[in-house]
């Protein structure tokens, strides 16, 4: 193929992508909605990106950086549009951000100009990811994430052991951000720090997630609840457990909130992962559960297993087996757009809403952690199903 031909067939292909319909697929669960295709691809980044456009430098138009996934994205709604906070993965395994906007929260997602740029501290990030984006009552927003660094107490020769913080930036318009200092806390390592949108008794609420080691959560996990005085000295000074790791449960080797919570009539609405081993590795799935209005840190609804769990093409990808959510929209009507990534490769949209969701948390069985009470919970229902068949 002549180059002139390659440069358009790259072209009219790319547009073609960016232009696709979304369609909402049928749910027999009747809670949320999946979608035909997913919201975002590494394909959708934007070709200046990835070619030299340059005839003489690049006679072959060759792609001269290569991305490898679009994943776990922030989101928010801003001057009507859908924004999301992606989270892109270079071919050199590096992460950054950068914002993909679309007219209505399922399809023509289409990637500003650039890149986010993140100011550093004085100590950089090697790696930054999973933005969660929080509107919050004192005029910012504010993306929290995750910050990765070498351990400095690795042993000589162990080129991998890392540490994670949660750093904070803010912005007004998602283009110019200031950085902040990360997260302060005494419970080891942080990821999956989430911040909420009100003061709770004044200060600033944040969902954490202690973990003694970077993967393993060890003697630490669960996700936490811990209060700063200030957001420009970000410090929780005590953390405790909201919600923890359980045996035998979809969250037993760990879990972490997801985006920021939602304030509902019947309390905090929270999205999470639970994380559980199985022979073919760690199966990531996404689960919900309501807090106390004033008392974000005591549970009150969680419905039994997973929510959302990775179906079909969503299992295979660069870590199989795993959904993860770190963002989602509650539009003015009352639709809630669900953002997750499926196998830390590309994006998807669920659609539902509120309503539905607090009704699904609120009305769901629990899981009471033994099969014989599961049968029973099981029994009842059919139980009282009888009267209703004929
Ligand atoms: O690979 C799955 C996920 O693993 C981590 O999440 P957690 O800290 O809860 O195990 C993160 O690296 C996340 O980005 C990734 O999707």
């Amino acid at each position: 193929m002549k180059n002139k031909d390659r440069i358009q067939k790259i072209n009219e292909d790319h547009n073609t992508l960016l232009t696709m319909p979304n369609k909402a697929l049928f749910s027999i669960n009747g809670i949320f909605q999946r979608y035909e295709n997913p919201i975002l691809t590494r394909d959708h980044i934007p070709l200046e990106w990835r070619f030299d456009m340059n005839e003489e430098t690049n006679p072959y138009f060759m792609e001269r950086i290569g991305y490898n996934a679009v994943l776990n994205s922030g989101a928010i709604k801003l001057n009507g549009k859908y924004l999301l906070a992606v989270r892109v993965e270079g071919n050199d395994r590096k992460s950054f951000f950068a914002i993909a906007e679309s007219p209505n929260g399922i399809d023509k997602f289409k990637f500003w100009d650039k890149p986010i740029t993140i100011p550093q501290t004085e100590n950089f990030d090697t790696n930054v990811y999973d933005m969660r984006l929080t509107k919050h009552d004192d005029g910012w927003i504010y993306g929290v994430f995750c910050t990765e660094r070498k351990d400095i107490t690795a042993p000589e020769g162990d080129t991998s052991k890392a540490t994670a913080a949660a750093g904070i930036a803010r912005t007004k318009d998602l283009v110019t951000w200031e950085r902040l200092p990360d997260l302060i806390s005494k419970t080891g390592q942080q990821r999956n720090v989430v911040l909420f949108p009100h003061l709770i008794e004044g200060k600033y609420g944040f969902f954490t997630r202690p973990q003694d080691g970077f993967i393993d959560t060890g003697k630490g996990g669960g996700i936490g609840f811990g209060l700063s005085d200030t957001i420009e000295n970000p410090e929780v000074k005590e953390e405790v457990i909201v919600d923890a790791k359980t045996y035998h449960t979809i969250y037993e080797v760990k879990n972490g909130l997801g985006p920021a919570p939602i304030k509902t009539e019947k309390g905090w609405l929270n999205l999470a992962h639970g994380v559980r081993n199985t022979a073919a590795g760690l199966r990531y799935t996404l689960y919900v559960f309501m807090t106390d209005i004033d008392k974000p840190w005591v549970v009150t609804h969680k419905p039994n297993g997973h929510l959302l769990a990775p179906l079909k093409e969503e299992r295979v990808g660069d870590v199989s087996n795993v959904t993860f959510s770190n963002g989602w929209i509650a539009d003015d009507d009352g639709t809630l757009y669900i953002y997750y990534a499926s196998s830390d490769t590309r994006m998807h949209v669920a659609t539902t809403t509120l309503d539905r969701l607090v009704d699904y948390c609120v009305n769901s069985p629990e899981d009471k952690l033994h099969s014989h009470l599961s049968v029973q919970t099981i029994n009842k229902l059919i139980d009282e199903n009888n009267q209703y068949i004929k």
